[in-house]
């Protein structure tokens, strides 16, 4: 496998969250503006559907180096020979995947509170997607946002990298950085965006800025 290194940028696909634009189409044009990395988040596609989707994703985003991972699915990560695989708190236990990875392949993780930050470090995840941070429509179920001070507290309390989730948009990209965060990652940001190009360019530049601490 290619040896890649994690980005400040994290695109999670949702493709029916695109203004009726496919994905690959909206990635030749984000892709050209900075460093990213690619979630496959399409939870309601079949294995073969997924395989194909996240092969074609994979096709556009090989000559920009771009890791992707595959959420949820070991299987599919491995058949695709991906960066990594993005777990959610009902996948595979941590350490049940790391005995499934080859070597130099990552496990994100999605965590929702500071004990599941500090619970998916010790376990062995490589980092970590910590939301929602702000209100965002499809985690209104789910509760209130968790706020910059979780993820301030998180930052602290862990050693690997954490992504902010939810909500987040090129002005935030400052509290979210001053919090300690090592990026930032986005659906609707990047994938809503009626110029997905601009979109790209303004999140790379707040992410790339330099912040007092
Ligand atoms: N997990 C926490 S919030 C969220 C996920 C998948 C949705 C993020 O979407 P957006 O459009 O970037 O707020």
């Amino acid at each position: 496998m290619t040896s890649f290194s994690l980005a400040p940028l994290y695109l999670v696909t949702d493709r029916v969250q695109t203004r009726g634009r496919e994905v690959a189409r909206l990635l030749q044009d984000i892709l050209p503006h900075g460093r990213m990395m690619i979630q496959i988040r399409e939870k309601d596609l079949d294995t073969q559907s997924l395989l194909a989707f996240s092969h074609n994703i994979q096709q556009v985003a090989q000559p920009y180096h771009v890791p992707l991972l595959v959420n949820d699915r070991v299987d599919v990560t491995l058949s695709l020979n991906a960066a990594g695989v993005h777990l959610r708190s009902n996948s595979l236990p941590i350490p049940q995947v790391r005995s499934l990875l080859h070597s130099g392949q990552w496990i994100g993780c999605s965590v929702h509170s500071l004990e599941e930050a500090k619970k998916a470090e010790q376990d062995g995840a490589d980092f970590l997607v910590l939301g929602p941070m702000y209100d965002t429509p499809s985690k209104r179920p789910f509760g209130a946002p968790l706020g910059v001070r979780v993820l301030k507290e998180a930052c602290r309390s862990c050693r690997i990298p954490i992504y902010a989730i939810g909500g987040i948009s090129a002005r935030r990209v400052r509290d979210i950085k001053q919090a300690g965060a090592f990026g930032v990652a986005v659906i609707s940001a990047l994938l809503e965006a009626e110029d997905v190009a601009t979109a790209a360019q303004e999140l790379f530049l707040q992410l790339e800025g330099e912040f007092d601490q």
